[in-house]
């Protein structure tokens, strides 16, 4: 995999250690409730299996799985649960776990979807924060690390489903896009 990577920003002892920081203060901040850890498909998945072991307070944990419906109505915001959580959080303390907020346009969906369920309390921890490219105002109530505006993959990440099991968080080379663009071309010319 060594190969795709530009630059490793944040190495497994770095992420374990922030991890670790924010189980720590989710567990402070929590002391004496449950809580409903609802994490997000796909990318969450390994932040979340990590997390939640750092979470010293009760929990139940589901999944949500969203989907945007392509690149031109995702800036206007479309997003579409394609599965929902199993358990109702009327009245419960709901903790939502992604992998990165860029354009911000998933947790805002997300946030006011659950909101609108009447849980206790809802709040997000995010492992990646990209401020830059924000379309909307949100801020995650838990926030790992704030990235530059770079395509990064690895803990979860993808670039077209791939690499997600890169153990760092490292930035794409960009040759990877382009071979892939170059290649969908090809193919499409092989096809005509
Ligand atoms: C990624 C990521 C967030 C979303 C963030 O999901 O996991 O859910 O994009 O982008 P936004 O802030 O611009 O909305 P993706 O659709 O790639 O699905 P995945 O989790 O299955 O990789
Ligand atoms: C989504 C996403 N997925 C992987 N890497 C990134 O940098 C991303 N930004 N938004």
């Amino acid at each position: 995999m060594k190969e795709v990577i530009d630059e490793v920003l944040f190495t497994e002892e770095e992420i374990a250690a922030r991890v670790k920081e924010l189980g720590a203060r989710i567990t402070k901040d929590y002391e004496g409730e449950e809580l409903i850890v609802v994490g997000v498909l796909k990318g969450s998945l390994m932040f979340m299996a990590d997390l939640i072991r750092e979470i010293k307070v009760p929990l139940r944990y589901d999944l949500i799985a969203v989907s945007s419906y392509g690149a031109s109505t995702t800036s206007s915001g479309v997003v579409r649960i394609i599965k929902d959580i199993d358990v109702s959080i009327v009245n419960e303390h709901v903790l939502v776990i992604e992998d990165i907020v860029d354009t911000g346009l998933t947790l805002k969906y997300l946030m006011t979807t659950l909101a609108s369920r009447q849980p206790a309390s809802l709040k997000s921890c995010v492992l990646l924060d990209k401020p830059s490219r924000r379309k909307i105002e949100i801020t995650p109530d838990y926030n790992g690390f704030v990235i530059p505006d770079k395509f990064v993959v690895g803990y979860g990440l993808d670039y077209a489903q791939r690499y997600r099991q890169i153990p760092v968080i490292a930035v794409l080379k960009p040759e990877v896009y382009s071979s892939e663009k170059n290649g969908e071309k090809n193919r499409k010319k092989e096809e005509n």
